[in-house]
């Protein structure tokens, strides 16, 4: 038997946990895997979880929900959030709760029979989305085997839409952590997830519950392997990063669609797949570079086909360095849907792709980083929080070999002059 356990850190993290276990909840008759994400007792459902901020005004929403069993150790909070200042989280406030929150974790993890995994959702742009989530990673790695995995799936800055002048500190900083502590980063940024919403559904409203839903979407399908067919979900992630630090996962989703056009929407297997394989579809924004190293996709329906995928001539041309043809996943499950004006359609995809062009994001995150650091701006901040001297410089420069690691990686792949992936 297999369990994970679900962190969610920081606002963002926070309110996607939200979102994902409404789902989970909706989803739990399916299951046939006992004991995956719930403590499950002959009356009650436990979800084994802990919510995390430093402020309490999130965690007192999920609260609010009182058809889902939390139990009082899945909650912890501080008095004031960090402002937008990793070291503020990582060093200070942080650190206080921390050992609550460690505590919370170990008295949840001892109901458990065995602990395969932690999944965590946050926003690396916040205070306490970066830290926080950082201190936390290094804390559980010392305390848990290093076979235990921590798969994540992080919201990044995006590249032209920012509420938060230090987001691309934050980012970086909590990227050296991620680097070291993550074995699989899921990466999603706000802005792709709005331009692919509206290509998609093309809503006049779009708001973080959209947002939250697609991300919950995917994580759903992913752990759906487990808990609806028994698949070893852990393999999807390993499968996909060939080498160790190349971790950095570029999702993709579809069908989302609204409840007044499903019809229209709903794709055949052949249309689904070549959808949702589509460069277009990227949840995070970067420039391509023409080269995979390994993707796979994840077929959600509620009747598999032992013969998906393998005469689809989309995912046949999808060239990739390490595999003759992505992987295929089948998750047998109906969907659901927690947004009343979204459809329940028959089937749905995710594919993940480890990419080069990821190497393209962090470039521009490190520029960005550059542009602010030359200056020095806002470096008080940080140094006001017990920033050391020289921590923010080694953060950038392992973002620079995370860079480089990526580099060699696309040349060793031979595909540059394959300019066509799909
Ligand atoms: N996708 C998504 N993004 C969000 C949500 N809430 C906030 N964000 C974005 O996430 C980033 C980080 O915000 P928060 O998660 O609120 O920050 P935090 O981690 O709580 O950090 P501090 O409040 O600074 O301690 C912001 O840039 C927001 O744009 C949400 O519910 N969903
Ligand atoms: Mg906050």
């Amino acid at each position: 038997m297999c369990s994970a356990f679900h962190l969610h850190i920081g606002g963002a993290g926070v309110m996607m946990g939200d979102v994902l276990w409404k789902l989970y909840t909706k989803e739990q008759g399916d299951t046939i895997e006992k004991n995956y994400i719930f403590n499950e007792t002959e009356n009650n459902n436990y979800p084994l979880s802990l919510y995390a901020d430093l402020d309490d005004r999130m965690i007192n929403e999920v609260k609010k929900n009182k058809s889902i069993c939390y139990q009082s150790n899945s909650f912890v909070t501080g008095k004031e959030d960090a402002a937008n200042n990793y070291f503020k989280a990582y060093y200070n406030i942080g650190k206080e709760i921390c050992e609550i929150a460690l505590n919370q974790v170990r008295r949840q993890v001892e109901s458990m029979d065995r602990l395969d995994q932690f999944i965590i959702t946050s926003a690396l742009s916040g205070g306490t989305g970066s830290g926080f989530t950082s201190i936390m990673m290094e804390q559980l790695s010392v305390e848990y085997d290093l076979k235990v995995e921590k798969n994540a799936f992080f919201i990044y800055p995006s590249q032209r839409m920012s509420n938060n002048i230090v987001d691309s500190y934050n980012a970086v900083f909590a990227t050296h952590t991620t680097l070291e502590y993550c074995n699989s980063v899921v990466m999603f940024d706000n802005q792709s997830m709005y331009k692919v919403i509206d290509l998609q559904i093309g809503l006049d409203f779009v708001d973080y519950t959209q947002l939250n839903n697609l991300v919950s979407q995917i994580i759903s399908s992913y752990t759906g392997l487990r808990r609806f067919s028994k698949i070893n979900n852990n393999k999807l992630f390993s499968g996909l990063c060939p080498y160790p630090r190349v971790h950095y996962i570029i999702p993709q989703y579809g069908l989302l669609a609204s409840i007044d056009d499903y019809i229209n929407q709903e794709l055949n297997e052949k249309s689904l797949i070549s959808f949702v394989t589509k460069p277009d579809q990227r949840l995070l924004q970067c420039e391509m570079k023409p080269a995979l190293f390994c993707a796979s996709l994840i077929y959600r329906s509620k009747y598999t086909n032992p013969f998906l995928g393998q005469s689809n001539l989309t995912l046949q041309n999808i060239r990739t360095k390490h595999q003759e043809t992505p992987n295929v996943f089948q998750c047998q499950s109906q969907n659901y849907t927690v947004i009343p004006e979204l459809a329940q359609l028959r089937q749905t995809g995710v594919f993940f792709s480890n990419d080069a062009s990821v190497y393209n994001y962090f470039d521009n995150l490190g520029k960005k980083y550059d542009q602010l650091y030359n200056k020095r701006a806002f470096v008080h901040w940080f140094y006001g929080e017990g920033c050391e001297f020289g921590e923010m410089f080694q953060c950038r420069e392992d973002l620079q070999a995370l860079c480089n690691d990526y580099e060699e990686g696309y040349h060793q792949c031979g595909l540059e002059e394959d300019k066509d992936i799909e």
